[in-house]
């Protein structure tokens, strides 16, 4: 059989990114399924992008794959492209139609499944796979779509038994088929997942949690519009009952996601448009999810601090803050990145920004705008009257769009993981501070 391996990822593209939510904004990401192979945390998406002139792309415009690994504590680092629309052996080309994919591992080997646009227009969508010695490929991806299956959204759960299943579909209705040992067929033809409400469904997400199955799903109420459901049962294939929403809509746009452990903390990630301002422009973005003692799931309500613990070298992006007072965050662009600022900092205004590792830092980093040269900002840790760690003079920068990094050393060694507060402090008669963009811990 004929099979050939994906060359773009051999390239090697590799870019350091730091992020809280969303997690990384340098391209559009959507669809996140997060995996922990070998300690590490992956996210497989799939990605978004602004139609090529001449591409008549109502609906998403996908054009293929790149994989993300979490770094140290706060940085996700982009592995660069793992399978491109024109490389799927019994695909259309230049279909832009590489929708949510997902990896699972199974004996050493990791199996990355992905939806794309049929040659043999047999249908919407069928599921292809490739497989790998590493959960970062190269995938040796096989030459024909699996037979019997054709839909969106593949979501794989491995049992405890190493039996695999396959979860796909979108539309009114799931769909679940037990896969063959070899992870590149199914067992048995596949079955509706019974007992789900009424309702537009797709992402399906299988998870094993405490002996119960789980399958999460994007779901839409009529005057509500996408939201996250999930139903529980005591079998892979079901019967499942639903447990109601994990997630209320945020914004007229799917919610494709998925649940993971990492760490001994429960990750939900998924998508929104933030970022873009535009539903089809989607960026992905983590919170943290719990489960109520009865196994029930408490409703994850999305932030922008995310669950990013920067530590030395990793940005502290303060505008993605736990609370604030008396300041506002919004948006800037420096430098031709988008990002957020903390802004409007009034006299004694606060941000707390939750887990920061101090671990091995002697100074602090800030990256500021500021018009002005009058008062200072300081850092405490644990709470808004803990000890001060750092002073920052303000310092005019030419303006209050005119960025630049300060650095100070830090007053106290810390170490471990605190809280931070940053009060920002005009003098008498001043209206505002300063603009910060972050912080950064400097070995
Ligand atoms: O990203 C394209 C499609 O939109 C996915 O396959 C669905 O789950 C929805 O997120």
């Amino acid at each position: 059989m004929k099979k050939f391996i994906s060359a773009v990822l051999a390239v090697g593209v590799v870019i350091m990114v730091s992020a809280q939510n969303p997690l990384v904004t340098h391209v559009y990401t959507a669809d996140p399924t997060a995996r922990v192979f070998n300690d590490n945390l992956y996210v497989y998406p799939s990605g978004d992008c602004v139609p090529p002139e001449g591409v008549d792309m109502p609906r998403f415009c996908m054009p293929g794959y790149r994989i993300f690994r979490l770094d140290g504590g706060a940085t996700w680092t982009d592995l660069g492209p793992v399978l491109d629309q024109n490389e799927v052996p019994w695909g259309k080309k230049n279909s832009f139609a590489m929708w949510a994919p997902d990896c699972i591992g199974k004996d050493g080997k990791y199996y990355y499944y992905y939806p794309a646009e049929p040659l043999d227009g047999s249908a919407f969508r069928r599921i292809g796979v490739g497989v790998s010695d590493s959960p970062e490929g190269p995938f040796v991806w096989e030459t024909n779509y699996i037979d019997g299956v054709s839909g969106i959204d593949p979501g794989l759960l491995l049992d405890d038994d190493n039996k695999a299943y396959l979860f796909f579909g979108g539309g009114h209705e799931l769909f679940v088929a037990p896969l063959k040992e070899n992870m590149k067929e199914i067992a048995a033809p596949p079955i509706l997942v019974e007992h789900l409400p009424a309702g537009y469904k797709e992402g399906s997400f299988p998870f094993k949690h405490d002996g119960k199955y789980y399958i999460t799903f994007a779901h839409t109420f009529p005057e509500e519009g996408y939201t996250i459901g999930y139903a529980m049962g005591d079998h892979p294939m079901g019967p499942y009952v639903y447990q109601g929403k994990i997630m209320d809509n945020i914004s007229q746009g799917t919610n494709h996601h998925s649940v993971q452990k990492y760490q001994d903390r429960w990750i939900l990630f998924y998508h929104w448009w933030d970022v873009s301002g535009y539903n089809k422009l989607r960026s992905m973005r983590a919170d943290y999810l719990e489960f109520k003692k009865d196994g029930t799931i408490r409703k994850v309500v999305p932030s922008l601090r995310g669950i990013g613990v920067p530590g030395v070298g990793e940005l502290i992006q303060v505008d993605r803050c736990n609370d604030k007072r008396g300041c506002r965050t919004a948006f800037h662009e420096a430098d031709g990145v988008k990002g957020w600022m903390v802004c409007e900092t009034e006299p004694n205004s606060m941000v707390r920004f939750d887990r920061v590792n101090f671990d091995g830092a002697v100074k602090v980093q800030a990256r500021v705008a500021c018009g002005q040269r009058f008062g200072h900002f300081e850092v405490r840790i644990d709470n808004e009257w803990g000890k001060m760690i750092a002073k920052f003079p303000a310092e005019f920068t030419g303006g209050w769009t005119a960025w630049k990094t300060i650095e100070t050393d830090l007053l106290e060694t810390v170490s471990g993981t605190h809280n931070i507060y940053v009060l920002f402090k005009p003098d008498w008669g001043g209206r505002k501070l300063v603009n910060l963009d972050w912080l950064k811990l400097i070995e």
